[in-house]
Order: structure tokens, then sequence, then C-alpha cells
């Protein structure tokens, strides 16, 4: 019998075997801890051990995970691969961001970043699509995505909502999306949406000779959410919108299931991540919900917009930078700036982040005083220019939609 204790949780001398998740956290101690105690019961807590010494029989500790790293307030664990349940994502939570958010042994805990190794990666199928979406299902090249929500984000009838999405699609939008809180309330089914929002994407095709798609928001509740999807296949839609948190990633690693037999990409919204990763030294940050999200196999996802807009930030770029990175030949994910933004950030945003991007504006397209198709024009010029490295103020001289738009935002 072997007597299983917080020591045994620990090792500075520790070498992370190629297989292992090797995880770091910022942690901060209870008032009567030391970062070793602290260290030692996250590693505890997140893979086999519990608060009593348990006496056991056997190779148990096999599984049990290693702090082996301290530096500061940040720890860094290791855990053994057998310990994981290859391909289900909410088990690795339960492991990695469970019990430890609340453990008293911590005032706060942050699960900050992961390397993921390979046998746990591939057991995942990671995005169908990612970045290749530019031109594989779109017309955009080189150049960012752009995309629109109509807002308000609820209450407009489906007859008002496929009109806002043909205006904007015909002004130079790729991607007409659902905003996160409208499924299929009485105002504007979901079925009467997909049908009539295809029709108009039809035609604005037809009049613009560019490819363009909708989102529709298919989260709903187990076999509701995957009807919606075959739906949604079925009507000839190349995306489906959903909201990875509050859906939860079983939902998410439901979709991207069926998404596979229909050829679909995924557009993760992340509402919600903010309950997660807003308070800086506690939580998950949303570094590590990307990297969830990039092996459930999103092939967009929302990252902000580096400082710029109406919504808290964490370091856009860092998290692009990783959605880009080689991941064991996991494909990549195209990030979505949104959230605020209107024309005239475009130029600093594309300085910031770049031009791999989608740029996602509701209202800096439909607040445009023009209306929705001049403010789609507008996005879509200052898209152009950014691109082009003309500057905007005299891209603006012979393009009126953004005269208006930079004469009633500015570029701040
Ligand atoms: C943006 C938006 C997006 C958020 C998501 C909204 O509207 O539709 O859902 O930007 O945030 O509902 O606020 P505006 P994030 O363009 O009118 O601001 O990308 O940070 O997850
Ligand atoms: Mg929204």
């Amino acid at each position: 019998m072997t007597g299983i204790t917080y020591e045994d949780f620990i090792d500075l001398d520790y070498e992370p075997a190629d297989d292992e998740l090797v995880c770091d956290f910022r942690v901060t101690p209870a008032s009567d801890m030391d970062m070793e105690s602290a260290g030692s019961r996250v590693a505890s807590e997140s893979s086999n051990g519990t608060w009593a010494e348990l006496q056991v029989e056997g190779s148990i500790t096999d599984l049990s995970a290693t702090c082996f790293d301290i530096q500061g307030d940040r720890i860094r664990v290791a855990y053994p691969d057998a310990l994981f349940e290859h391909g289900n994502m909410p088990q690795v939570l339960s492991c990695i961001a469970g019990n430890i958010l609340g453990m008293k042994a911590v005032e706060r805990i942050r699960l900050l970043d992961c390397d993921w190794p390979e046998p746990l990666t591939s057991s995942f199928p990671g995005p169908q699509y990612g970045t290749s979406v530019r031109s594989e299902l779109l017309d955009a090249a080189d150049r960012p995505i752009t995309a629109t929500v109509p807002k308000p984000k609820v209450g407009l009838s489906t007859d008002q909502h496929v009109q806002v999405a043909y205006e904007a699609w015909t002004g130079g939008i790729d991607l007409l999306k659902d905003d996160e809180n409208l499924t299929d309330q009485s105002f504007n089914r979901y079925e009467d949406r997909l049908y009539q929002s295809l029709e108009r994407r039809d035609e604005a095709e037809e009049e613009t000779g560019e490819r363009k798609s909708y989102l529709v928001n298919v989260t709903g509740t187990g076999d509701q959410m995957l009807e919606r999807v075959q739906m949604a296949a079925d009507a000839g839609c190349e995306f489906v919108m959903v909201d990875v948190v509050t859906a939860g990633w079983a939902a998410v690693q439901q979709v991207r299931e069926l998404t596979e037999e229909e050829g679909l990409a995924i557009h993760a919204h992340r509402a919600m991540h903010a309950a997660f990763d807003r308070v800086p030294d506690h939580g998950v940050s949303m570094r590590a919900l990307a990297q969830v999200a990039r092996l459930c196999g999103v092939d967009h996802i929302h990252t902000g917009t580096a400082d710029l807009g109406k919504l808290e930030n964490e370091d856009t770029a860092g998290i692009n930078e990783w959605l880009a990175s080689d991941l064991h030949g996991l494909k990549d994910v195209l990030p979505m700036a949104s959230g605020g933004l209107h024309p005239g950030l475009v130029p600093e945003l594309v300085d910031r982040i770049g031009t791999n991007i989608g740029i996602q504006a509701g209202g800096g397209v439909h607040g445009h005083p023009d209306g929705t198709h001049a403010g789609a024009k507008a996005l879509r010029q200052s898209i152009d220019a950014a691109v082009a490295g003309i500057d905007i103020e005299e891209y603006a001289d012979t393009h009126p939609e953004l005269r208006t738009a930079l004469d009633k935002w500015g570029t701040e």
C-alpha cells in the first residue's frame, strides 16, 4: 500500500515527457500557503489526488500530475496522457480547469496557456477549413473577410432581417451573421429566416459576382441543434454559427462531427467568455479558450479587437498568432475582430493584427447615416484602402460612403 499525499504531486526536478499536457497557471496562494504547497494542491486536485491521504495499491500514481516549475506567481503542471479520455474536451477541462478554480488553497488561479502534446491533440479533429475559408468558401483572397450582424440584435422581423442582409451583401459584405442571442424566437423564426436569407443571398451573389454566405445561429439544445445544422446544410449554407461557450464544448464537438459530413464551416461566437477570462488573475484565459475551440474544430473564432472598439480584450495579437501556429498538423483558425468597430478604426486594426482576420461590424455598418447599404460600402472601402496601403482620409475623398462614415465616427 502506498499513501498518496500532496508531496507526491510536486517535483521541481521533473522533466515532462513529450506526450504530457503542460499547463501554465497564474496562482495567488491562500494566505496560509506558500507557492509550493499551492502548486502541489493544484496538481493533485486537477489529476487524481484529494485532501486526504489515500492508501492505494498498484501504480495509480502514474496518473498523477506533477507541478514541476514555479517562477514568481506562475506554476507549470505536467499531466500524463493516460489521465485523459482522448477526444473528450469536457473531460479534459474537468481536469485542468475544474475543481481547482474554486479550491481554498488558492485565493486566485488562472489557466493561462496549454502546451498540447501530439497524442491528445490528434484525438481531436481541429478545423475543417480554418483560414482557407477565405478562398475555398469566399472570394476574399488576401484581404480581411467582412461580416456584419443586423442590429437591433433581436427584434427585427424575418422580412426586415433578410432585407438588411441583402443590403449588406450587395454593399460589399461577405458574411451576414445572426447575433448571439437570435435563434428561433416568435418574431423571427429560424426556419423562415434560413430559407429567406439564402434566397436573398443568391440574388446578392448574382448581382455582385462575389460569393456570399449566411451564418445562421444554430445554438440550441442537443438534437434540436443538430436538426438546425442539418437544415442549414440541406438549404445550402456553407457555415453555421455556434455560441460555443454558452452551448458548451460537448455541443461544439457534436456539431463538428455533423459539419464534417456536410462540409460546413463553423463560426464560433464567444458570448460569456468574459465570465472566464475578464478578471486577469482568475479563471481561464481567452488564449486557453481559443485553444480548446481550435481542437474542437471551429473555423472562425472571435478574439477581440486589439483594444480598439467597445469591449475589453486580452492580448488579441498573441491569441491570433497562436491560432495561426503549427499544432501537430491541425488546421489554423481565422480570428474575427468584433465589438464596436467602424470603418475609421480599420487601418489601425489592420496595423495591429494584420489582414489574416475577419472584420465584423454591426453598429458600424447599420448606424451609417445613409443606412446599411452605404454602411457596408464604407466598411469594404476602408478595408480596400487599408490593404492597398492608401491613407483612409485620401481614399474617402473619392469614396463618399466612407467619407460620411469618417465624418460621423472619426478614426479613433
Ligand atoms: C458586435 C456584436 C458582437 C460582439 C462580440 C455585439 O456588435 O454583434 O456580438 O462584438 O464580441 O453583439 O456586440 P457591434 P467579441 O459591431 O455593433 O459592436 O467579438 O468580443 O466576442
Ligand atoms: Mg453580437
